[in-house]
């Protein structure tokens, strides 16, 4: 008889999902979360492998709250991820890059799970088939939140979604992404090391691919957007030159690489060491990505992986958001280059 796996390379993420559930590291009700997330990966993976192909390139016509140019494809996943979370029948409010303002899943919510997602996150990326990604994080609802929809208005109901989603890091039960490269690859930790899972698609399941991913502890390669220098503190310039004359230790000089995207850059930097940044500077003191669903999932899968996410002055995981769309200063990695980082901050 072939022995069950203990889920180690090889196994399906659905298995994988199981085996979670009977080693009661989740509830039942997690464990169809996950599924569903699977699922919506799976299809914005599709989405994305055909976009040139189904004229799905170019712009939605529309602008996102963050007055972006909302891509066609940044609606089709963001529906994809609010349709499979919302059929889930276990998520009870759902916060999304591209909606204005969390969404209270009516028919089911009351003590289930709150998923904020960044469904498409390097959309601009799309016209010239530059890696993107979906990132999630998934938090217990807090009770003292729940809108009571018989009584609550609608601006009740939104103020108690805002509290129910604007929770610290530390609070997450997962953390996720899913890289649409030269392969797929959904990369999740619930709090107990990191796996990642490539997607198969003669079979169409994830497959794991990596078990128990650990960044290391240094890693000679800098990921930043140096066009921003000009406009960088004189700390963090100075940090920029000495990786240029080999950092901390001397040695050989740092390499630069940078993909403009951040599941791309990240994924990179938790495979081979080293650091990825998107620091405040002059003109935008809070630097470009948001705390919710970036910099906080993130954070949780670089720690879990013996990495560091850090604002520069603070650990991510330990602020807590005040507003839906907030931006963080944001430095990840490995746990000596962001430590070397904060010494000049
Ligand atoms: P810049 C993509 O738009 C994104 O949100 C991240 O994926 C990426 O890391 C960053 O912005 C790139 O920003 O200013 O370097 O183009």
């Amino acid at each position: 008889a072939v022995a069950a796996r203990a889920g180690g390379v090889g196994t399906p993420y659905t298995t994988w999902i199981l085996q979670q559930e009977m080693q009661e590291n989740i509830d039942g009700e997690l464990a169809v979360v996950l599924s569903s997330i699977g699922l919506a990966c799976k299809q914005i993976a599709s989405l994305v492998q055909r976009a040139g192909l189904a004229g799905m390139t170019g712009l939605a016509g529309e602008q996102n709250v963050q007055g972006e140019d909302q891509k066609k494809l940044d609606v089709i996943s963001n529906d994809v991820f609010c349709n499979v979370l919302r059929q889930s029948g276990r998520t009870g409010v759902i916060a999304s890059e591209e909606e204005d303002v969390p969404v209270a899943v009516e028919e089911t919510y009351g003590g289930n799970y709150v998923v904020v997602f960044d469904p498409l996150d390097g959309s601009s990326n799309i016209d010239a088939a530059v890696s993107t990604g979906s990132i999630w994080g998934i938090y217990e609802s807090d009770s003292s939140c729940i809108p009571d929809f018989g009584s609550d208005d609608s601006a009740k109901v939104e103020e108690k979604c805002v509290m129910n989603v604007c929770q610290p890091g530390s609070n997450l039960l997962c953390a996720g992404y899913c890289m649409y490269s030269s392969s797929t690859i959904l990369v999740i930790t619930i709090g107990q090391g990191v796996f990642g899972f490539t997607l198969d698609p003669t079979v169409g399941e994830f497959i794991m691919s990596h078990e128990n991913i650990k960044v290391p502890d240094s890693g000679k390669i800098y990921s930043f957007n140096e066009g921003n220098y000009a406009m960088w503190s004189d700390g963090l310039k100075k940090y920029m030159d000495s990786l240029k004359t080999g950092g901390k230790d001397g040695g050989k000089p740092y390499s630069a690489r940078y993909i403009g995207s951040l599941v791309g850059d990240f994924h990179r930097t938790i495979l081979y060491g080293g650091i990825y940044g998107y620091p405040g500077d002059a003109k935008n003191p809070n630097g470009k990505l948001r705390l919710l669903y970036e910099c906080a999932p993130m954070s949780m899968i670089a720690e879990q992986a013996g990495g560091k996410g850090s604002t520069g002055v603070a650990r991510v995981l330990d602020i807590v958001p005040e507003k839906v769309h907030q931006r963080v200063p944001f430095f990840v990695g490995s746990k000596n280059e962001v430590a070397y980082l904060e010494s000049f901050m």
